[in-house]
């Protein structure tokens, strides 16, 4: 029956959005997941929660135009997908990338929902974003390019409405450029963006708080087998915001990190990197805007592997910090033959649902993104908190709130996945927690 169900959706969600490939795959394994839940609580099916809950409350789609430093006018494409708001503003970031599409959006705003609902905050789901590429432009560019993205998107967004933030290619910078403009349109100093500078209204521990999240996430799960990260090898893919901050506290953790990369390839420091070789890395990445394959012409014993990802490294411990879809069943197979048996994804949707099989066949810790990387967001909800009050909490406050939430979520996941008959399996328990805190939600407020 259960099987029926979803099965109907999904078709119909494919042809009603032809093309749209990563929003089908985040839908399907969330839709999957479901079951145990669905059989249990036949409401959800009475009130046509799959229906509604896959079709998004709105999106918006904007021209925006800008010009380059040489005077060339240039077209990009504005999106926000305001996803589901049952519990809250819609909340999630923006990416800027030239890959990003509607599917892309509609897939990261979707999961979004289910990750804001495991953080306890009152955040609803949201994405958003632009083909823009900040690759290679000068901050002039950024900054006109900002400007005139926002100079579209402050009608659809305030601080009960709807809350950006960064995502790939929008950090610190952009997030400025963003406020400044916003702030011009409506004279409104408020918390409609999070990730802002410390000294106008950001939250302390927000650019470290995903990475930090995932490793805390992590951690819990090697609790359950009673270990830690003391002199775990680990590989991490990304060397940006996400990935940098989990090699910070994992070489905090007593971790050794081997491995860190960008869309060009890997670099190998089997010797590991250590708190100093890390601060080049960041001020490499933050402050020149350079590639990860200079570490290995600067530090010795360090190879770089172009065009390759870290997985085929070996390791305990893997931390896909990049993209969707980097990590294949091809890369799981290698991971586990070599002895990992730890997997957090810092990124979104990272793993393939075929690599995802290998890893629950093989019975090893999986942490999917909707649960181990809500640190972030989790910050988000605490820096708009914050705004509200016009006050700020200490790092150390932060942080302590950071860790509870994240142990929140891991036990959270875990025990939902043991009531429903799938004990140790973070995907289904992490996907029914989320699911049934919103599907209540939007039954109780009727047919809006
Ligand atoms: P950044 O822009 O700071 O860094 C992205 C990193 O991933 C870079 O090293 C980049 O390499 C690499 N990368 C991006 N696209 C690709 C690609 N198509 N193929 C290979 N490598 C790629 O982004 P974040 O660190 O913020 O985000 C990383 C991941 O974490 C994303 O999946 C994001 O959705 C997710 N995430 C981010 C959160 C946040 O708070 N920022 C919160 C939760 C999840 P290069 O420089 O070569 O492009
Ligand atoms: O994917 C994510 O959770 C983020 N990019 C962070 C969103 C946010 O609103 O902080």
């Amino acid at each position: 029956m259960c099987k029926d169900y979803i099965n109907n959706v999904m078709q119909v969600i494919e042809q009603r959005n032809p093309r749209e490939y990563e929003f089908h795959q985040a839908v399907k394994e969330v839709l999957e997941s479901l079951e145990p839940a669905l059989a249990r609580h036949p409401r959800y099916q009475n009130f046509q929660i799959l229906e509604r809950l896959t079709e998004p409350e709105r999106v918006i789609m904007f021209r925006v135009v800008w010009m380059d430093d040489k005077n060339h006018r240039i077209v990009n494409r504005g999106y926000r997908v305001q996803f589901n708001s049952a519990i809250g503003p819609y909340k999630g970031g923006l990416r800027f990338h030239p890959s990003v599409n509607l599917g892309i959006l509609k897939f990261l705003a979707f999961e979004q929902i289910f990750k804001n609902a495991l953080t306890t905050l009152y955040m609803g789901g949201g994405k958003g974003g632009s083909d823009f590429d900040p690759k290679g432009k000068s901050d002039f560019e950024v900054m006109r390019f900002c400007q005139s993205f926002m100079t579209e998107l402050y009608r659809h967004i305030g601080p009960a409405s709807d809350v950006p933030a960064g995502d790939i290619g929008v950090g610190r910078r952009e997030i400025g450029y963003l406020f400044g403009q916003y702030k011009r349109l409506t004279s409104d100093f408020d918390g409609t963006l999070t990730g802002k500078s410390l000294n106008w209204g950001g939250s302390r521990l927000r650019p470290e708080a995903t990475g930090y999240g995932c490793v805390y996430f992590a951690k819990g799960m090697l609790k359950t087998r009673g270990e830690d990260f003391e002199g775990k090898k680990c590989v991490i893919s990304g060397s940006g915001n996400v990935a940098l901050f989990t090699a910070e506290k994992l070489i905090e953790l007593g971790a050794t990190v081997i491995a860190l990369s960008d869309s060009n390839g890997t670099v190998h420091d089997p010797a590991g990197i250590d708190r100093e070789k890390l601060s080049w890395i960041m001020d490499l990445k933050n402050v020149r805007r350079g590639r990860i394959r200079e570490y290995a012409d600067k530090f010795p014993g360090v190879t770089y592997h172009e065009g390759k990802r870290p997985w085929a490294i070996p390791s305990q411990c893997a931390f896909p910090s990049a993209t969707e879809n980097e990590l294949d069943e091809e890369d799981a197979r290698t991971l586990v033959k070599n002895g990992c048996y730890l997997v957090a994804e810092g990124a979104n949707m990272p793993s393939t649902p075929d690599a995802v099989t290998i890893f629950r066949k093989a019975g090893i810790l999986y942490g999917p993104g909707k649960a181990a990387n809500a640190g972030g967001v989790a910050v988000s909800g605490l820096e708009m908190a914050q705004n509200a009050q016009f006050i700020h909490w200490s790092r150390e406050y932060v942080d302590a709130k950071l860790q509870d939430l994240m142990q929140e979520i891991h036990d959270n996941s875990y025990n939902t996945a043991k009531e429903y008959g799938c004990g140790g399996d973070y995907v289904h328990g992490a996907n029914i927690a989320g699911f049934m805190k919103v599907a209540d939600a939007m039954i109780e407020q009727g047919l809006v």
